[in-house]
């Protein structure tokens, strides 16, 4: 009786299984590259429009304070791809590409599990550092003298298209020379002339994915990446979408003059010497307004392009059983804290668009929760319903897609490099580096993050709440890291900057 009910079980938990396995909900998976929160929703920029992605959030519950894990492609990348943090597995640069070391190169990651579990992957466009990842990362990996031949055993996506990036080019560059070795890809500005979008790398990425949605195959579900390269730079947007910003300095974000005089020396190694210009040479070239409305334009272009894909969806009538997840890598500076680009941990570097939308989640929702895009891995396993894994460090975010307010225990821990760690609670932002120096910011009564104010004693009690989350786990960069890796030697007190030692005294690059 006893095997014969075994039996039964069995069977009947088989028979369960394929048949939830072909009502899984498909998943339609949007990545912005460099999208910081300039989102109509979630205020950032109050100008910002971005119409699509708004009516996504409407639709779904959107995280007003969800922050990457580090607030560079690569090692975001890697880590929400993965739902590993960077501080566990040392990559923290733009190298290496995580399947060219020994432990991570059988580790299924995120498109991989959907894929052993029945759904059809297909990607375009900038999903991994690498793009769809597989051998144009691995190539990527190569200029760093890292091992090419990994004879890789996974590929990262059943089908891959090779759309995306910046599309057409100007023949040069628009803005002046900047410093740091004139980077080809700090530009930005007015391009094509001519207002015809087609020519654009995601455009591409969006018509490619709107023709996979069409003609998806009925029999199973699919798990369809689409990677936007926009607003990174070069951000170019065409004449109609800087029209919806005024060319007049309203545009301009927010700043402190002396916002740094706060700020311990050691964030400035974070981003010490980078081609992104400082605020100072946008201000003197005359370029911080043409900069924020290049980003702005290119945004409300991306926003276009999303619009297209939840088209798509409504037009092949699987909106209801498709779960839309969008996400920004990390977030950018224009200027705030005097600087542009990436690599801080402060909001403006980490604070990121997340949506969730489609079966299972609650629709309307403003969820002010902490969140980490390592969670997104454990939460659409939980909202499939494929077989769930013990071995991610992101946490289900379940809860509070049921019900926005559902307390999370756990602040959002941004890393960038070993030993530095910004711990994002629902009030607080928490910043330890390295060499011990901190700040703490009251995000309820100074959103900008100007009043630094860990030298307070008052704030002893809530810098060791914070302190306690700050990753158990902290390795030293992997094999082959490179490009944005700063090391720190506590007995010298030195620091390291892609392989060169910063002196206390070395003036702060400008
Ligand atoms: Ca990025
Ligand atoms: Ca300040």
């Amino acid at each position: 009786m006893k095997h014969f009910l075994a039996l039964f079980v069995f069977i009947a938990s088989f028979c369960s299984h394929s048949f939830a396995a072909e009502k899984r909900p498909n998943i339609l998976f949007i990545a912005i590259d460099d999208q910081n929160d300039w989102i109509g929703h979630l205020g950032g920029h109050p100008m910002a429009k971005t119409p699509n992605i708004d009516k996504l959030a409407s639709r779904g519950t959107t995280f007003l304070n969800a922050h990457c894990n580090s607030p560079l492609c690569n090692p975001s990348r890697t880590s929400l791809m993965l739902s590993l943090r960077p501080t566990t597995t040392g990559v923290y640069g733009l190298s290496p590409w995580f399947r060219t070391l020994p432990e991570l190169k059988d580790r299924v990651a995120l498109p991989q599990h959907f894929s052993n579990h029945g759904y059809r992957t297909a990607a375009t466009g900038k999903i991994y550092h690498g793009g769809t990842g597989g051998a144009s990362a691995v190539n990527g990996a190569a200029k760093n003298n890292a091992p090419t031949n990994t004879q890789e055993s996974m590929t990262e996506f059943q089908i891959t298209a090779p759309y995306g990036g910046v599309g057409t080019k100007p023949p040069q560059k628009l803005i002046p020379p900047t410093p740091m070795g004139d980077h080809p890809l700090m530009d930005w500005g007015v391009w094509p002339l001519d207002n015809d979008d087609t020519g654009k790398g995601d455009y591409h990425v969006a018509s490619w994915t709107v023709e996979q949605i069409k003609n998806a195959p009925k029999d199973r579900p699919f798990f369809l990446a689409a990677g936007f390269f926009l607003p990174h730079v070069p951000c170019y947007a065409t004449q109609k979408w800087f029209d919806l910003y005024p060319d007049d300095d309203t545009v301009l974000p927010k700043i402190l003059e002396g916002d740094r005089d706060d700020t311990p020396r050691f964030s400035w190694y974070l981003h010490w010497e980078l081609p992104e210009p400082r605020l100072k040479w946008v201000k003197e070239k005359n370029q911080w307004r043409n900069l924020v409305r290049s980003y702005l334009a290119s945004t409300s272009f991306v926003d276009a392009q999303v619009g297209r894909l939840l088209t798509a969806l409504d037009e092949a009538g699987i909106a209801d059983n498709t779960i839309v997840v969008l996400w920004g890598d990390h977030g950018w500076h224009l200027g705030e804290k005097g600087i542009t680009g990436k690599n801080t941990l402060w909001d403006r570097g980490t604070r990121v668009p997340l949506i969730f939308a489609g079966p299972g989640v609650t629709p309307g929702q403003r969820c002010t929760q902490p969140a980490e895009l390592l969670d997104i891995f454990p939460t659409l396993i939980d909202l499939t319903g494929v077989a769930v894994r013990e071995d991610l460090e992101g946490l289900t975010l379940i809860p509070q897609l049921e019900y926005a307010a559902a307390k999370r225990e756990r602040p959002a821990i941004t890393s960038h490099n070993q030993g530095n760690h910004g711990v994002r609670s629902e009030h607080w932002r928490y910043i330890h580096y390295a060499d011990g120096s901190e700040e703490l910011y009251d995000m309820q009564t100074d959103p900008n993050e100007w009043n630094n104010l860990a030298r307070n004693p008052e704030y002893a009690a809530v810098i060791a709440d914070h302190k306690k989350w700050l990753p158990k786990i902290d390795v030293s960069p992997a094999p082959y890291s490179a490009s944005r890796v700063l090391t720190y030697d506590k007995n010298t007190d030195e620091a390291i900057w892609e392989g060169k030692t910063v002196k206390r005294s070395d003036p702060i690059p400008e």
